[in-house]
């Protein structure tokens, strides 16, 4: 497999960054994670736009254009003879020295990994996952603000610590007020009576591309969306609840908390949003040739 790096495609065991460099350090950089469904790379320029607003949020230059690096990562899956795939994009502060000063970083480090995915079980995606709210708090947007998707994701995975020693395989985050927010990987959704909701960027979540393209399709659907506050309460009391991510797609949820949500299987509308989803993946995104 090869890698890019700063501009050169590289063998993956000659893919290396210095320890000085300020994202191992200090986890000071920003990354992205994307799909290549059957040759077509899914929403390219939205995780570009993304990428670089994380980046210039946190003051790091990232010395290509959104279009150099659009090229970048089409050659990097070329030249892996990729059709399906997930791509790791990663700016890193650069070289420094053992201070937090980013002015010390003069390069950031670019890095486009592209591999095959490991899918979720099937089985997760027909019976629905069952997931827990932890103690963890999503970080507060007056701090890191979880729209930047930085190289620090200590916050989710301290969250997911919890949600493992119990068990579960995905948490439920609340900010500090208490409001459900997002999951340590994922958006969260909830349908009821006709409705589907999800809590506003504002309250403190990654701005999921996922989270998008399905309120998209849902108002295709002739389904009302709306960003709201949503209380534990109002999940546990939902008609249907799913997850959104690059990752893992959508996925139904059946119980919270321990409390079934709906009749405690995936949701009607769920699944009709699965289905929608992977049509428009098989169809739309930018060709990898
Ligand atoms: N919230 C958080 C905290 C995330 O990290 C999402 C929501 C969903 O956003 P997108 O834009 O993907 O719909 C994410 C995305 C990984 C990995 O390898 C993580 C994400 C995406 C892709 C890969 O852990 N997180």
């Amino acid at each position: 497999m090869k890698v890019y790096l700063n501009g050169e495609l590289v063998d993956e065991k000659d893919a290396k960054v210095s320890v000085f460099d300020h994202g191992y350090l200090y986890g000071d950089g920003v990354f992205e994670g994307i799909r290549v469904y059957n040759g077509l790379v899914f929403r390219l320029q939205q995780h570009l736009d993304r990428l670089y607003r994380s980046a210039h949020t946190i003051m790091l230059n990232v010395s290509m254009s959104k279009d150099e690096m659009k090229e970048a990562v089409i050659k990097t899956l070329k030249a892996n003879s990729l059709k399906d795939a997930y791509i790791r994009l990663i700016i890193s502060r650069g070289e420094g020295d053992l201070g937090l000063d980013p002015r010390k970083c003069k390069h950031p480090n670019i890095v486009i990994i592209t591999d095959k995915i490991a899918l979720y079980p099937k089985e997760i995606y027909e019976k629905g996952l069952e997931i827990i709210t932890v103690p963890t708090r999503r970080n507060i947007p007056e701090g890191v603000n979880p729209q930047i998707k930085s190289l620090n994701y200590l916050n989710n995975i301290m969250a997911k610590m919890d949600a493992l020693s119990c068990g579960y395989e995905e948490a439920i985050m609340l900010n500090n007020e208490g409001y459900v927010v997002e999951c340590t990987g994922d958006n969260i959704f909830i349908y009821d009576e006709g409705k589907l909701y999800t809590p506003s960027v504002h309250l403190g979540i990654l701005d999921g591309i996922t989270r998008d393209v399905v309120m998209k399709l849902a108002k295709e659907r002739g389904i009302e969306v709306s960003e709201e506050i949503i209380s534990r309460h109002d999940v546990y009391n939902a008609g249907e609840c799913f997850l959104t991510g690059t990752a893992a797609e959508i996925v139904p949820v059946v119980k919270v908390d321990g409390r079934n949500v709906g009749s405690g299987v995936p949701g009607e509308v769920t699944l009709q949003l699965i289905e929608d989803f992977k049509d428009l993946t098989d169809t739309d995104g930018v060709p990898v040739s």
